[in-house]
């Protein structure tokens, strides 16, 4: 199950090797501790060892075996400075600093509040320093206002915290099909995020929809999102027009948001349109659930682009363009690949395309759970 990509790169930045992680997902290695050190990092908006014990968990996931004892973790990346808390766990079977960690008032407190869906680190901050620890000190705070976002975050929180299963996700595309196909029968429909790399549950639905036609995508969305509406099933949209201009590119960043047209969702979902019922851990009286679903709308001609960045996983996403960009001096986001030596934009028509122009094999979605 181990794809690796190992970019050997002498002589350079201390002799350091590049690592394209591309992790299935059997993982053998326990990697819970680490990401909820990273976690820890990032409530307190410190990037450094966010990013390296985010790393570290997509190296541990790669691997092919289970990590036995230290000598299983020589000549590993990205492992360097933060082995301590494996070791721990290796040595005693827990790790000091991530139970540090887990009983930590400000890490429970931000880990609970950034569980609403429209609450971030940042809010969360905001509300631990004022001295809010649950929920209910949240809604009864008099001087606290809610967005709408978090006004429906709350409202289905149950709901929307519980993962959805494949079958769910599969009951969702048909209503998204329907849908778009409403409004155009030749409209071209594909699933990503968690679900293409083949994940038994996520957090939401993601897909990607757009028109044989230029620029006909640009309506596209809006006209799906009032089907919706009109059948029932919208219960919360936040839509963003698209703001793609290609005369403005390159404009890369790492973790920027892509300037497609996209709207995060809350759908109702029907217990008969789900083979096997609703994932539910208590018989739902109601017989229905609210569900996440995200849709992104890419010109044709950007596609294969928007394609690949949607699938993820972040990490895996993160890993490429960092190798794209050294050791192929191109830029590559959800956009496009641009050349910096040739000067020019690379045209993909399909993903192989784009893993063909950075002279890598074809790596499957399955095998992007880094
Ligand atoms: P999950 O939902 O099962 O938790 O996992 P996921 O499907 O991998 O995560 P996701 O949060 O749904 O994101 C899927 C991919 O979409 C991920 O690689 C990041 C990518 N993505 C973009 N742009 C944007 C954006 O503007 N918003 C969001 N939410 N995701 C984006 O490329
Ligand atoms: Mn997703
Ligand atoms: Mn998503």
């Amino acid at each position: 199950y181990l794809i690796q990509v190992c970019v050997s790169h002498p002589g350079s930045h201390g002799g350091s090797t590049r690592w394209l992680t591309a992790a299935t997902l059997n993982n053998n290695n326990k990697i819970d501790a680490l990401e909820v050190l990273a976690e820890y990092y990032e409530f307190k908006e410190i990037e450094g060892p966010c990013l390296a014990f985010r790393r570290a968990t997509s190296v541990l996931k790669s691997l092919p075996f289970v990590v036995q004892c230290l000598r299983d973790l020589r000549d590993l990346p990205c492992l360097g400075e933060h082995t301590k808390a494996i070791m721990e766990i290796l040595e005693y079977g827990r790790s000091f600093e991530v139970e540090q960690t887990l009983s930590d008032e400000r890490y429970q407190t931000l880990k609970l509040f950034t569980s609403v869906f429209g609450v971030g680190p940042k809010t969360a901050d905001k509300w631990y320093r004022q001295g809010l620890r649950s929920f209910s000190d949240v809604l009864t705070e008099p001087g606290i206002h809610l967005n709408r976002m978090q006004q429906t975050g709350f409202l289905h929180y149950g709901d929307i915290s519980r993962a959805v299963s494949k079958a769910e996700a599969r009951a969702l595309g048909s209503i998204i099909d329907e849908a778009v196909r409403a409004i155009t029968p030749d409209a071209i429909i594909a699933l990503t995020g968690g679900f293409r790399r083949g994940k038994e549950f996520g957090h939401d639905v993601d897909f990607l929809v757009t028109t044989p036609e230029l620029g006909r995508e640009r309506s596209l969305l809006p006209d799906v999102i009032d089907e919706l509406k009109k059948k029932g099933f919208l219960l919360y949209c936040d839509y963003h027009a698209s703001t793609f201009d290609m005369a403005r590119l390159p404009s890369f960043s790492f973790e920027a948001m892509d300037h497609f047209a996209k709207c995060f969702l809350i759908l109702r979902l029907e217990e008969g349109k789900v083979e096997g019922g609703l994932n539910s851990s208590e018989k739902d009286s109601r017989g229905w659930r609210a569900v996440r679903v995200d849709l992104v709308s890419p010109p044709l001609d950007r596609y294969a682009y928007a394609l690949l960045g949607w699938t993820g996983s972040r990490m895996f996403e993160r890993d490429l363009r960092r190798f794209a960009r050294l050791e192929r001096r191109m830029l590559l986001d959800n956009h496009g690949l641009y050349d910096k030596t040739k000067k020019e934009f690379l045209a993909a028509t399909t993903e192989k395309d784009i893993f063909a122009h950075l002279g890598l094999e074809y790596i499957e979605p399955w095998q992007r759970n880094a």
